[in-house]
């Protein structure tokens, strides 16, 4: 999988979006209401697995396995309410992660309503799934008096043969005086696990990282997988393209697989910040953990016409650590 920009003539007549009640392409997506009313798309793969997208945000909020378990966390205490953004699931960071920026912290797309992309320009790589949504997000004037740049931002959200998740967006720089824009990216997400101090994350082991909690100051890695047991919010630099996150009790095992999204940030309030956190509840800290793709270090810049594309895919696969079912180097150094 290579990372790519491509100067492309827009001729994919993509332009077309509309509301909720848009016919949709896959047979195994609906639309329907969510919380608060808020229109969602639920995605159910005929061998079991399934996921749900808030229009709001583009926020995916759930991802369950074929037997039912959800794969995702959200906050008990999440509010779906403009202009907040949904606390859990996968919120995304654009066109800035974090405070790295004027914008407001992560950016705006995670808090504006996007909608249903009824003709996205193919894809270059043909996918297998049968299971998902096209979803498209332009700037409105508010936005552009904040950020001054014309763009698409296309989101392809899908459910793999197996089960997997998987998105990708397409983000477009649509000037037409020529302007370049550059921007910073994250799938925020939040995994659900059972024990957060249970949990070892893999692939990251001697990287460097920018520690948020330290003036984001630059630190290594040491050389064995990351365990929890106080808050953590590091940006990990040029990490490799498979992350593991092990959840020893529930015998399962992630795996993040990424394109065109270099880095990667590990993030747990843990009790302090969850306390302050109106929209987390207090003893939440203990059952989720935010694993994101990410490009952060070096923003991405678009020339006008150029597009960018930024992949992940998720899996969940049983494991038994202990037994060696799935050795983590197995997995990422494997197939
Ligand atoms: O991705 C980690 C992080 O940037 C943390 O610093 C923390 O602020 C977290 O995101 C949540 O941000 P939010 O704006 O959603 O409260």
């Amino acid at each position: 999988m290579s990372s790519e920009k491509v100067l492309s003539s827009g001729s994919g007549s993509g332009s077309a979006s509309a509301s909720a009640s848009a016919p949709l392409a896959s047979p195994h997506a609906e639309v329907c209401k969510g919380i608060n009313g808020l229109n969602k798309v639920v995605l159910r793969d005929p061998r079991g697995s399934s996921a749900e997208v808030y229009l709001y945000g583009a926020h995916v909020t759930s991802w369950k396995n074929d037997h039912g378990e959800e794969l995702l966390f959200v906050s008990s205490k999440a509010t779906f309410k403009p202009p907040k953004a949904i606390r859990g699931g996968i919120p995304i960071c654009f066109p800035q992660f974090s405070n790295l920026g004027s914008l407001e912290q992560h950016g705006f797309a995670r808090n504006r309503f996007w909608t249903i992309d009824t003709d996205p320009p193919p894809f270059s790589t043909t996918s297998s799934s049968k299971t998902y949504v096209d979803l498209i997000l332009k700037p409105s004037e508010e936005d552009m008096k904040i950020w001054a740049h014309s763009f698409e931002f296309r989101l392809r959200v899908a459910l793999g043969p197996g089960g997997d998740l998987l998105l990708t967006s397409r983000i477009r720089n649509t000037s037409i005086d020529g302007k370049p824009f550059s921007f910073t990216f994250a799938y925020h997400t939040y995994f659900s696990v059972s024990d957060i101090s249970e949990v070892r994350v893999e692939g990251l082991e001697t990287l460097d990282y920018l520690d948020n909690l330290q003036n984001r100051e630059r630190f290594t890695e040491q050389g064995d997988a990351i365990t929890f047991e106080s808050e953590v919010d590091k940006i990990y630099l040029s990490t490799p393209t498979k992350i593991a996150i092990l959840d020893h009790e529930k015998k399962r095992t992630f795996v993040l697989r990424k394109d065109g999204l270099p880095d990667a940030v590990v993030w747990n309030p843990w009790d302090k910040k969850a306390k302050a956190m109106v929209d987390f509840g207090d003893e939440e800290y203990k059952h989720m953990l935010c694993v994101e793709a990410a490009a952060v270090e070096k923003s991405i810049t678009l020339k006008a016409g150029e597009e960018w594309k930024g992949r992940q895919e998720l899996s969940a696969v049983p494991s038994s650590y202990c037994s060696g079912q799935l050795d983590p180097q197995k997995v990422l150094h494997g197939s």
